[in-house]
């Protein structure tokens, strides 16, 4: 039947509570598809799924759509109403961010010690947004170079870096020089870098491997991708659609830890395959390079954020 009144079809097909369709727009700061927006496009599908008719994510893209250190400010401009974002990538808005990959405690202790908490105010003081849940964790970052190095002594090496790997990276002697990841390859290619930071997984997503000789390890820290919805979008919906996102979200954040366990196990062994060797320290430089790494980044959050910096440290590191 064709509507006298145009959208009336709709209106009356509408959830049982009388409410409209509501529509958020979502985009991810990571290439469509890849290792780092997967598990945001599986809580995407669970929303429209479940959202039938109430609420429903409309998927406008990656990088393609908008760079990937743009993504903080439409958030809390409200330009879009969610984002799949690491916190490296909206320093310039809240530093504190960049603190999740110091994390040595699951999300589930952090929503009950206070660590969350602690985040969540900050993020809506200063990004004017509501974490909902980190679809990424127990995944540790890396050193992937070009150039041989016996110990972890950095002198003389010019790398890829974000602001998750600055301060650990220029305390072992490296220069370094920010990229979004879709201009990775290009450096590489250009010999622009000798190396780059990034997570154990996500290499060949963008070609790299073809451009990697070495992944030094151990790795270190926690990478940190999560769900975050702008504050004045989440308190115009209803309590039904909220639930419809809190259930993805937690669904999401309690899968996080086992999937990428899985998928840490499967990418050492491809990049072994393809040829990427393994530059391993000896325990001793081993343990000394991972204690450098957290101290250097928790100076780093301490420096930019002296009033908070301190408790999340104490909420998120090991218990000592
Ligand atoms: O290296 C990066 O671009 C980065 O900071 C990051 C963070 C989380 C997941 C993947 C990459």
């Amino acid at each position: 039947m064709k509507p006298v009144v145009p959208g009336l079809c709709a209106l009356l097909l509408a959830n049982a509570a009388g409410a409209q369709e509501v529509t958020l727009k979502a985009v991810t700061a990571f290439a469509e598809k890849t290792t780092y927006s997967r598990p945001f496009e599986r809580f995407i599908d669970r929303v429209n799924v479940d959202g039938r008719g109430i609420l429903r994510i409309n998927y406008v893209g990656g990088p393609k759509a908008l760079p990937p250190f743009e993504v903080g400010s439409a958030l809390k401009g409200g330009v879009i109403d969610i984002a799949n974002v690491t916190g490296a990538f909206y320093t310039n808005l809240m530093p504190e961010a960049d603190a999740w990959k110091l994390t040595e405690r699951p999300m589930a202790e952090l929503r009950r010690n206070g660590g969350y908490d602690a985040m969540a105010a900050i993020y809506a003081q200063k990004l004017n947004a509501v974490f909902l849940a980190r679809l990424v964790d127990n995944n540790p970052f890396h050193l992937y170079v070009n150039k041989p190095i016996s110990g972890p002594d950095l002198t003389g090496l010019k790398l890829r870096i974000t602001p998750v790997y600055r301060d650990f990276f220029q305390a072992l002697g490296a220069t370094v020089v920010q990229t979004a990841p879709g201009e990775v390859y290009t450096a590489l290619e250009r010999g622009v870098v000798d190396g780059y930071g990034w997570p154990i997984t996500g290499v060949f997503d963008l070609g790299w491997n073809e451009r990697t000789k070495y992944r030094v390890d151990p790795g270190f820290y926690s990478a940190e991708v999560s769900v975050l919805i702008n504050r004045n979008s989440w308190s115009r919906l209803n309590e039904a659609q909220k639930n419809i996102l809190r259930k993805a979200a937690e669904q999401g954040e309690a899968e996080a830890v086992a999937e990428f366990a899985a998928e840490n196990e499967r990418e050492i062994k491809r990049q072994t395959a393809a040829g990427i060797e393994t530059i391993r320290f000896g325990d001793e430089a081993a343990s000394a390079y991972v204690a450098k790494a957290y101290q250097a980044g928790w100076d780093g959050i301490i420096r930019l954020s002296p009033a908070t910096g301190p408790k999340l440290k104490e909420l998120f590191q090991k218990a000592r």
